[in-house]
Order: structure tokens, then C-alpha cells, then sequence
């Protein structure tokens, strides 16, 4: 059986115990993963300190930068083997792995780089009653030791937008990757000994989040930062853990996004926009959309071409061709999304398309299948309407106009993004600026530029990551004061 091992100043080592790693598409033991306990985590936190302290932080940026070039090329050097690890982790298709997590991951070492490589210093003059003056000039140093707590939906691609900036700037980091996808974090550590990343820069610790080693990376007072992704509840638990200490975190957490479609946009590109937004990845995407307002006079035409059109969404396992859907991740959440399902039911929803689970035949039947879902009719106040579900469906109600549909598309606890179809130019501005959330796209959805600022609003997150944003959380900026 195949061992996946932490990784700790530059080695791999065994952890206290193991658990199974299962396959999504089938329920089969894929992987034995070592899990660390707190002896390991220790060692992993000792080994990023003395990292530290080391010469990667005090080396020159533009060493530094190639370094992290290196690592970039090192992911697309060994494209293959990382495009392998996540679709058996996760089941999605290889399409999506291959086009999405995969690329980006070796992107966020590449812009990270150039983001600290050409990131412009703070410069003021000061007038003193002598006459001679001061000056002040912005200087960034790491912010130190980051742990890093990851989600399973995108592994390397969400893991990486973390690690990259926080190496650019200097700092090292203990990784701790989701319990489902311990794969491609370990693998990279390969890549960083390859890169002549030094030894203790980058570690990986496995195992779960309460009394395992998400708990004891968030906990220790070795750690000097914090950045997750994940479910808004965790996030709580965690900022409750950089309490101690009063350390910095970064929390990008669940979304309930909405997409809002008037009646004069691209009616085709709405679709194919909102097909992806709520299907791509079987819906397992924080920015997904699982809510869709439609003004009336095409709701009927919307609900029935985005219904025709995700029934010909092929399901399969990653490397059948033209497969568009996977699995999710787990059995576990297989029951929670399918809970859902049923509750939509309960609540008064019409199933416009799907409901229940795929016949994939007898291969398939232990994975975590679900068919991709379509509702219409609920009230605005329904569970299925106001909670996250991470899953591949949504609801579509019908609007009559723009203050309504804000009204409706706000109510929410969430406030990560949305994606808003139209070809009115003012009402486009006028309703992104209105809309409670982190990142609005118009015309558009997922179109995402590594240098923009990233996170959410509400109880989707505190904080901003992206481009210049990123070195706000991944270093201190100290104003140093010189009197001439
Ligand atoms: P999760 O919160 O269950 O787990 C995330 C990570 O936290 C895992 O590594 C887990 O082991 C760890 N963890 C759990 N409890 C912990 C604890 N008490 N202390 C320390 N670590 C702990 O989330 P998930 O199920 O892996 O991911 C899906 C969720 O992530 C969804 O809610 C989704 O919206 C959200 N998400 C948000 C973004 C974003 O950018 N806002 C991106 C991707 C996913
Ligand atoms: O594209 C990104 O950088 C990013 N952070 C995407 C997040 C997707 C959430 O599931």
C-alpha cells in the first residue's frame, strides 16, 4: 500500500499512527497516511524556527525569487505525477486537474516571486527645525513561522496560494493538508529539495484538525501565523487559537454565492458561465454559485437550457473521456450533500433535474457519486437556500427588479462573491458595488488574476490575499526614521 509520510526539515518521516486514505470514485484503501502527533509537530515547528534564523530569510530577494522559479518549474517538470496524486485524492476529472490546481499551483511560486521582486518601498522626506531633515522608508521583514491549514476541494491550488507568498517573503511554513488530500502537499516536498529550497522551509505535517495535527500546528506557540481555508465554523475554532498569543490570521472561509441574471445579458454566455459556476468540480468550489436569481422574462428559458445542458454533463472517473463530473470528495460529505437533496424536497423545492445518485454501476457503487441537481420554488427562507451545501446544485427563483434582487442576493450570512449577467454597463457597477462581497464578476465567473485582492466579506472571511495584499498578512512593514 502506498505510505504517505510528513515531511519534516527536508525529509520524509513516519508519523505516531496511520489512517486510510480512501478512493472517492470507489471507497477502496488508496493510501496509508502517516499522521503526525505532537512529537512531530514539534519537530516540524523546530525545523521551520531554525530555518528561520537561517539564511532564508536573510537571503537576497532575487535569490530567493529563483528559487521559487525553480520549485514553480519543478511542479511542471513532474506535471504528471502531481496530476495523478490529486485526481486519485479527489476523484475530479483530469480535465479540470490538468487545466485548474495543477497550473496554478506552479503559478503561485511564479507571481509570488515577482510580486516581492518588484513590489515598490514606502519613501517620505520630513521637514526638522534644523533644516537638515528626516527620512522614512518602508522596510518588510517575514512575519515569521506560518502554519498553514488547508481544504480538500482544490489541494495543491489552495495550498500554494499560501505557501508562494509566504515564502517570497522570507518566512517558513508548517502545512497542515486536509485529512482527504494529503498527496500533492507531500509530493512537493520532493520538488522543494529538488529547487534547493533549504531544509525546514517547508514542512508538512498530516492528520486531522480536534486533538490531531491541525489543532496542535494552530496551537503552538511556535507558530507565529496563521492562514486557513475551510468551513466557517473551524475558522472560528482557529481564530480562537491565534487568540493566544494575539497572532495574526487569515481566514477565507465558506460562501453561499449568488449569480444574478437580467433579462438583457448574453443569454448563452450566462448559461455556460453559470453551468460552470455551480457544476465545475462537482460543485465543490468556495466561489461556486448555488444560488441563482433570474428576471422573470427568461426564468423559463434559463431554468430549461441550464437544466438540458448539465444532462449531458458526463459522470465518470478522471481519465474517462469527456467526463465533466467527478465524484465528491468522500462518503461523508456524499451524506451531508445528499441530506441537502432531501431537504430541498421537504422544503417545497420542484427537482427541475437530478436528485439522488448517479447509476455508475458496480464498480462505482462504494464512492461518494451524486447526480447534479436543479431546484426551483423554494422561499427565500429555506435551509437549502441560506446554507452552504458544496455541492453540485443550486435553486433559481425569478426577479422583477434590481432592488429586490439585491435585497435577496444580501440576505445571506455569506459574503465570498457573485457573478452578475448583464449588458448594462451602469447597472453592472451599480450592483457589484452594492453586493456584500469579497469579489464580484460580471460576465464572467472564476476569472481570476493572482495579483487582485482575494477573500470575503461576512462570515466568509477576514482578510485580504492576492498580489501586493498577500505581503500585508506574510510580513511586518516597519517605517524606519533617519535624521539627516
Ligand atoms: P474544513 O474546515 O472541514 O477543514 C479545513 C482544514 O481545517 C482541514 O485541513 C482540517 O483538517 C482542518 N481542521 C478542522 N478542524 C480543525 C481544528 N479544530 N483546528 C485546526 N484545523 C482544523 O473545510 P473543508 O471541508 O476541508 O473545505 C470545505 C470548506 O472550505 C467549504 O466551506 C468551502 O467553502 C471552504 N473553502 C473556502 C475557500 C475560500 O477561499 N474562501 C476556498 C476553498 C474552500
Ligand atoms: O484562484 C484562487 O487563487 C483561489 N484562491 C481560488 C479559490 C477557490 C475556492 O474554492
Amino acid at each position: 500500500m502506498k505510505q504517505i509520510h510528513n515531511f519534516i526539515d527536508g525529509k520524509y518521516v513516519a508519523g505516531t499512527r496511520r489512517f486510510d486514505k480512501h478512493s472517492p470514485l470507489t471507497g477502496e484503501v488508496i493510501a496509508h497516511v502517516h499522521e503526525a502527533g505532537r512529537e512531530q509537530v514539534d519537530a516540524a515547528v523546530a525545523a521551520a524556527r531554525a530555518a528561520l534564523s537561517g539564511p532564508w530569510s536573510r537571503m537576497p530577494v532575487a535569490e530567493r525569487v529563483e528559487r521559487l522559479y525553480a520549485v514553480a518549474d519543478g511542479i511542471n517538470r513532474r506535471f504528471d505525477e502531481f496530476l495523478a496524486a490529486e485526481c486519485a485524492d479527489t476523484g475530479k476529472p483530469r480535465s479540470i486537474a490538468s487545466h485548474i490546481d495543477i497550473p496554478r499551483g506552479a503559478a503561485n511560486f511564479k507571481i509570488f516571486a515577482d510580486v516581492v521582486k518588484n513590489v515598490p518601498s514606502e519613501f517620505f522626506e520630513l521637514a526638522t527645525p534644523d533644516g537638515l531633515g528626516a527620512i522614512n522608508y518602508g522596510y518588510r521583514t517575514p512575519v515569521g513561522v506560518v502554519g498553514v491549514i488547508c481544504p480538500w476541494n482544490l489541494p495543491l491550488l489552495l495550498m500554494t496560494w499560501k505557501v508562494g507568498p509566504a515564502l517570497a517573503c522570507g518566512n517558513t511554513v508548517v502545512v497542515k493538508p486536509s485529512e482527504e488530500t494529503p498527496q500533492t502537499a507531500a509530493l512537493l516536498g520532493e520538488v522543494m529539495n529538488e529547487a534547493g529550497i533549504p531544509a525546514g522551509v517547508y514542512n508538512v505535517v498530516h492528520g486531522f484538525g480536534p486533538d490531531s495535527a491541525g489543532e496542535f500546528v494552530t496551537t503552538h506557540p511556535g507558530v507565529d501565523a496563521i492562514t486557513f481555508t475551510g468551513e466557517t465554523r473551524t475558522g472560528e475554532v482557529i481564530m480562537k487559537a491565534a487568540a493566544k498569543g494575539a497572532r495574526p490570521v487569515s481566514l477565507e472561509m465558506g460562501g453561499k454565492n449568488a449569480a444574478i441574471v437580467f433579462a438583457d445579458c448574453d443569454f448563452d454566455a450566462a448559461i455556460e458561465g453559470t453551468l460552470r459556476s455551480a457544476f465545475v468540480n462537482s460543485g465543490q468550489v468556495c466561489l461556486g454559485t448555488e444560488r441563482v436569481y433570474v428576471e422573470r422574462p427568461i426564468f423559463d428559458r434559463f431554468v430549461s437550457e441550464l437544466a438540458r445542458q448539465i444532462e449531458g454533463w458526463k459522470i465518470g472517473a478522471p481519465d474517462e473521456p469527456d467526463v465533466k463530473l467527478g465524484p465528491l470528495i468522500s462518503r461523508e460529505h456524499q451524506e451531508k450533500v445528499l441530506g441537502y437533496y432531501k431537504l430541498a424536497e421537504a422544503e417545497g423545492a420542484t427537482v427541475v433535474t437530478g436528485g439522488g445518485v448517479p447509476d455508475l454501476g458496480p464498480r462505482y457503487t462504494g464512492g461518494a457519486w451524486v447526480r447534479p441537481t436543479i431546484w426551483t420554488g423554494l422561499p427565500e427562507t429555506a435551509r437549502v437556500i441560506k446554507e452552504e451545501i458544496f455541492g453540485p446544485c443550486c435553486h433559481i427563483a425569478p426577479f422583477d427588479d434590481e432592488d429586490e434582487v439585491l435585497a435577496k442576493a444580501n440576505d445571506n450570512a455569506y459574503g465570498l462573491a457573485c457573478a452578475i449577467w448583464t449588458r448594462d454597463l451602469s447597472r453592472a457597477h451599480r450592483v457589484a458595488q452594492r453586493m456584500q462581497v469579497g469579489i464580484s464578476w460580471v460576465n464572467s465567473w472564476f476569472l481570476r488574476d493572482l495579483r487582485t485582492p482575494f477573500g470575503g466579506a461576512k462570515q466568509s472571511g477576514i482578510g485580504r490575499e492576492g498580489g501586493v495584499h498577500s505581503l500585508e498578512f506574510y510580513t511586518e512593514l516597519k517605517n524606519v526614521c533617519i535624521k539627516l
